[in-house]
């Protein structure tokens, strides 16, 4: 509890806890966990796209990896909770083992991911794609509101933007990656339990839209003759509102919005907004995607004014592997604690690292189920759950449960 306290000290703005990707903020988190991961009998490196990788190594002959971690970066005026919790909870499970000299027949390798958020480059799942080999060097060109390119920023952090592909994995087998995050909604809460497993996880699509019309006096333009972009998003943000709130288990947001020029006396001439679209259901994700990208299209038609789309990312939703996540609930079991399962609709590094190995989630009751708000918060206690079950995940594992 103390580590999260300290890495939220790790921020890019004085008064809130943003910690983008490739930042200076993130760069004092990663020399903190760095000091834990080898207190706690890792090596530890930082790879070119700056996942922290701390390793420990298993008994003499053994050959696999089980790969832990969850994500360093964060939202902006985010929680303390929400990525770092997940590694060091993981470092406190090999902790213990480091503590008793306790080798497992397999190595452990704890991953602190270097931009699970995407709140920089508005991409998701930076770091796990370079470890699971699915990163798209077309993305190096994108730049960030100050112009920085990603290989320029990739580059200032000590990485080489020209060598991502040597951070996919190529350590041999993997056992899985089990990933502890806190739940991020009311369930655990409301059934008055610690911890819970994880089913699948909701896929995600997120685009781009900008509307233009045309800038122009406030003063002495009439409003029949107005083409203004704000007014004609402001009429799609209802449309999405309205469109997520009819279809069960959908959701969509419209979570960031930018006026140009942005002056007050000026009619905002153009609207770049974000939408991000979750549903457990592929299907049901796409079909709504295609009908929000429709209502926008009709919206400026109908407004003379023009709308262009870009899709930043698409993740299809992902199933939990059965073998590993019986042994997670296990482990919850064998700590006195009901095993139950609960979907994510909340996205995870899980969802790439699950293109590489079978993948397990813990989930960790949480205030509320308030996150990406600083008034994120969870239970010691519950913490001290978490890092039971983990351990006993692992003795399972060694096991061969
Ligand atoms: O947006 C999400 O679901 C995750 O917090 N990145
Ligand atoms: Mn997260
Ligand atoms: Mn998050």
């Amino acid at each position: 509890m103390n580590r999260c306290d300290e890495l939220a000290t790790c921020t890019e703005e004085p008064d809130r806890l943003t910690r983008p990707f490739a930042s200076d903020a993130i760069g004092r988190a990663d020399e903190h966990i760095t000091t834990w991961m080898r207190a706690a009998g890792m090596t530890a490196r930082r790879d070119n796209m700056g996942n922290l990788r701390g390793r420990y190594e298993g008994a003499p002959g053994s050959t696999a990896t089980l790969l832990l971690g969850s994500h360093v970066d964060s939202v902006r005026d985010a929680g303390k909770y929400d990525g770092p919790l997940g590694v060091l909870v993981a470092i406190a499970a090999v902790q213990a083992l480091h503590d008793r000299d306790v080798r497992l027949p397999f190595a452990i390798e704890v991953v602190g991911f270097a931009d699970e958020e995407g709140l920089r480059y508005g991409t998701t799942y930076l770091g796990s794609r370079a470890l699971a080999g699915t990163f798209d060097e077309a993305e190096l060109d994108r730049a960030d509101a100050r112009g920085v390119t990603m290989a320029e920023a990739i580059l200032a952090f000590g990485g080489d933007p020209n060598r991502i592909a040597d951070d996919r994995w190529s350590g041999g087998t993997l056992l899985g990656y089990c990933e502890v995050h806190i739940e991020q909604g009311p369930v655990l809460e409301a059934r008055d339990l610690p911890v819970g497993l994880v089913s699948a996880i909701a896929g995600q699509s997120r685009h781009s839209l900008t509307f233009t019309g045309v800038a122009a006096h406030a003063g002495t333009t009439p409003m029949g003759s107005r083409k203004d972009a704000l007014a004609a998003a402001a009429v799609f943000v209802q449309a999405v509102e309205a469109y997520a709130g009819s279809h069960e288990g959908l959701v969509a947001t419209v979570g960031q919005l930018i006026v140009q020029p942005g002056a007050a006396n000026v009619v905002p001439g153009e609207v770049t907004l974000t939408l991000d679209i979750r549903h457990a259901v592929d299907a049901d994700r796409i079909l709504a995607s295609e009908r929000l990208l429709d209502d926008a299209a009709r919206i400026a038609t109908r407004r003379s004014i023009a709308v262009t789309t870009t899709q930043v990312s698409d993740n299809a939703s992902v199933a939990c592997s059965p073998r590993l996540t019986s042994s997670l609930s296990q482990a919850v079991r064998d700590l006195g604690h009901p095993a139950i399962q609960l979907a994510s609709g909340a996205g995870h590094d899980a969802v790439v690292m699950a293109g590489l190995t079978e993948i397990a989630m813990l989930f960790v009751r949480c205030k509320g189920g308030i996150s990406h708000h600083p008034d994120e918060s969870v239970a010691e206690a519950d913490v001290a759950v978490a890092i039971g079950v983990l351990g006993r995940f692992l003795d399972l594992l060694a096991a061969g449960q």
